[in-house]
């Protein structure tokens, strides 16, 4: 999915406003008449970090990525047909496109935080080991409130959740990779998968689920071209996005990062027989 991602970048910085407006318009139409009724619970296409990890176990497992991919289908299908026709599926990539994050403290001196290789940029897995960090921090304590902040710096918030810490406070290991995914996707505003000192220094980036975006997964996803998703499809392109996120990720730790990268590697071997470590997850399907 990455080629496609750069290949319509260009194209949909342009698109966001035609974009919003259209979701709208959609709205109007009452075709999410049933997501809108559904919202009261969190869904995948308001909060696309709603819970995978069933049991909280830092794990995904087989039938918890299962259940989180029919979740999410039902969701996307908002009349529930059985099929996402690309209205759907357009309205629902476009909920969450008109809001941008609340501000982080993200700046030229606390980048170097995740540029662990000191190459003056954030690669998608420094950007998710880093993120773990942090996370693990805000759960030992040691370091205190200064533990958030660091943390606030990598997970999504929305301007509502930014105005107090709770969110923050109360936020799931499954949560916290979930959000960090979606910030580092918000931060890589052309889409190269790595994080400048620039783009890391945006305060309050925006989600860019515009409408190129948009058509250009739904017409990955339709495999057969029929112009609808079924489960099945969209089964088969989730898992298909992990796969090459895990070999995209071994291949570059062996062969840049030598022994290190070798650790990495087998660390993700190991892990994916039962089930997938949460961070490694969201940041793959995200
Ligand atoms: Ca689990
Ligand atoms: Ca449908
Ligand atoms: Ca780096
Ligand atoms: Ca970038």
């Amino acid at each position: 999915m990455k080629y496609l991602r750069r290949t319509t970048a260009i194209a949909a910085a342009l698109s966001c406003f035609a974009f919003a407006a259209n979701a709208q318009n959609n709205d109007q139409s009452g075709e999410t008449a049933s997501n809108t009724q559904a919202g009261a619970q969190a869904s995948y296409c308001d909060k696309p970090w709603s819970k995978v990890d069933g049991n909280s176990d830092g794990t995904v497992s087989k039938q918890e990525a299962s259940t989180a991919i029919e979740n999410q289908f039902g969701q996307i299908d908002s009349d529930g047909n059985g099929e996402i026709t690309k209205v759907e599926w357009i309205t629902c990539m476009g909920s969450i496109d008109q809001q941008a994050a609340a501000e982080a403290d993200r700046d030229k001196q606390n980048f170097a935080e995740a540029d662990t290789d000191k190459d003056t940029k954030i690669n998608r897995e420094e950007f998710r080991k880093s993120a773990e960090q942090a996370f693990q921090d805000t759960e030992a304590g040691s370091a205190g409130e200064d533990a958030f902040v660091v943390l606030r710096r990598y997970v999504f918030l929305t301007p509502e959740e930014g105005q107090d810490q709770s969110t923050l406070k109360n936020m799931s290991e499954d949560e916290a990779a979930g959000r960090s995914a979606l910030t580092f996707s918000a931060l890589d505003q052309n889409n190269d998968d790595t994080i400048t000192t620039q783009e890391w220094s945006e305060r309050s980036p925006k989600i860019k689920r515009d409408e190129d975006w948009a058509n250009a997964q739904f017409k990955e996803i339709d495999g057969d071209g029929t112009g609808s998703i079924t489960q099945e499809e969209y089964r088969t392109a989730r898992q298909q996005m992990l796969d090459d996120q895990l070999t995209t990720g071994s291949t570059k730790s062996q062969g840049e990062a030598g022994a290190e990268g070798t650790a990495s590697t087998s660390e993700t071997a190991s892990d994916s027989g039962d089930g997938i470590p949460v961070y490694i997850y969201r940041f793959g399907t995200m």
